[in-house]
């Protein structure tokens, strides 16, 4: 009988490349060595320690799939999925810090901006220097964010930028911001740019209360007058297919790091159910027990093999926005659902800190509503089968 191992049940690792193997085990063991020992503090205290993209820029975890003349990797994106998934295996809130920088920082920067930009900021992100946010739901704007009032008025030497920006990860801690605004001198359309620290009239003011993702800070951004020079703005795109193409690297990121924590919660309910004895026998041996493990590998398996597929699909620049909706969609609500599972195999332990599932658990209840809700996504797809949109 040909083997199986219930920790990898297609063999992904058979079908991953020798540098990608050698990334994943690095960014596995920096996730355990230094992310997990302070986890459990930084969200029980709601910190979030700057230090952690240095060390990152250092392991060469920030802007994997960026060419290396800029500081990236210039590695592919099979390599950056693999990467989201050994650091959400800790907790999503340092993934989200991660593809953050990766994806919706760097990457525009990189595909939008000048030469002089990309020189400016992709070493210093990379290496973790600088820390990214970036900037574009608002308030009144968050599914639908062609609905924005942040806008940009043409100046003699650049743009004056007003409005606000809500939910935004890195903000209170950032260097660089890259904003989305309505763009007067382009017929309104939204058009990017790259705001910096310190800047009058720029502030983010953290966002507290939240009882998820605690360990990676988020805030708003708040645009006062703020003016900005032309080489400010990203030229090279126009339109909602600017952040849109960010959030394809990023959702797609987010498909691998969900299958991560999920399967910190499945290996972890696995072991607790052969340790805890009930009825004289461990809880493992029970039928509902194995019932909720075997689904749990089933859609970890399945989740993982849809991202593999997509992130090849990726590096040939083949791979189109449904299919990240598919998979973004589907894993995140999967893995949120094999969390509460666990939460529940784990008895009164599910609810403390020390077993660590309850906090994967309420973390993936922002990933599964940030990057376009479970909804938002399933619309995405309703629309491409059906040729009707139904957002409005
Ligand atoms: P729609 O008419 O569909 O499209 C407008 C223009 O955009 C183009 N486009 C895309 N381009 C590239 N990739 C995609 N995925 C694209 N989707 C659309 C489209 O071709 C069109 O181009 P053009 O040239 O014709 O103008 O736009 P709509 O206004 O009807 O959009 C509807 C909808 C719901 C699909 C969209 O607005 C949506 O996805 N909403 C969800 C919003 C969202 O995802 N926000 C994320 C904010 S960032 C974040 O959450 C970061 S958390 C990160 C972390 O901490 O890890
Ligand atoms: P809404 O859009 O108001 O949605 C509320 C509910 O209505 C959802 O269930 C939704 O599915 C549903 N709904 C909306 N429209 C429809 C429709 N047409 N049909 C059916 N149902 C609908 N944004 C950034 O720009 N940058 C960031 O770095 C960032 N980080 C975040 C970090 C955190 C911790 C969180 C919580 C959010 C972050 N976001 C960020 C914002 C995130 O992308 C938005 O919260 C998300 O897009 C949803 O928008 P909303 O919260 O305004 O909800």
């Amino acid at each position: 009988l040909a083997r199986f191992d219930w920790e990898d049940p297609f063999r992904l690792n058979d079908q991953l490349t020798e540098e990608e193997r050698m990334l994943r085990d690095a960014a596995r063991a920096y996730a355990q060595e230094k992310l997990q020992p302070r986890v459990t503090a930084a969200y029980r205290e709601e910190t979030t320690d700057p230090s952690i993209f240095r060390e990152m820029g250092e392991m060469g975890l920030l802007g994997v799939t960026i060419p290396e003349e800029y500081g990236g990797l210039g590695a592919s994106y099979v390599a950056y999925g693999l990467v989201a998934r050994e650091v959400e295996r800790v907790d999503s809130g340092y993934r989200s810090m991660m593809s953050v920088q990766s994806s919706l920082v760097m990457y525009p920067i990189y595909a939008y901006g000048t030469e002089a930009q990309r020189t400016k900021y992709l070493p210093k992100l990379a290496a973790g220097e600088w820390i990214g946010c970036f900037g574009l739901t608002e308030p009144d704007a968050g599914s639908d964010p062609a609905g924005m009032k942040t806008v940009a008025k043409k100046t003699a030497n650049g743009y004056v930028l007003n409005g606000a920006k809500m939910w935004i990860s890195n903000a209170p801690i950032a260097d660089v911001f890259v904003v989305w605004a309505k763009s007067e001198a382009h017929g309104g359309k939204i058009k990017g740019f790259v705001l910096e620290k310190g800047m009058k009239g720029l502030s983010a003011p953290k966002v507290g209360g939240k009882l998820s993702l605690r360990a990676s800070i988020t805030g708003e951004i708040v645009m006062k007058d703020v003016e900005v020079g032309e080489d400010a703005l990203l030229p090279n795109v126009e339109g909602l297919k600017g952040p849109f193409g960010c959030l394809n690297r990023a959702r797609y990121g987010i498909s691998w790091g969900v299958m991560g924590a999920a399967e910190f919660c499945m290996h972890a309910a696995r072991q607790y159910g052969l340790d805890r004895k009930q009825f004289g026998k461990p809880i493992a041996g029970t039928q509902l027990y194995q019932l909720k493990l075997a689904n749990m590998m089933t859609e970890i398996s399945l989740g993982l093999q849809a991202s593999l597929r997509v992130g090849r699909l990726m590096d040939e620049a083949n791979a189109a926005p449904e299919m990240i909706s598919i998979i973004k969609r589907n894993n995140c609500g999967k893995a949120l659902e094999a969390a509460r599972w666990a939460r529940d195999m784990h008895g009164g332990n599910g609810i403390q800190e020390d077993f660590q599932i309850m906090r994967h658990m309420v973390n993936l209840e922002t990933v599964n509503t940030y990057e376009g809700t479970h909804d938002i996504h399933a619309l995405i797809l309703g629309r491409a089968i059906t040729g009707v949109q139904a957002f409005f």
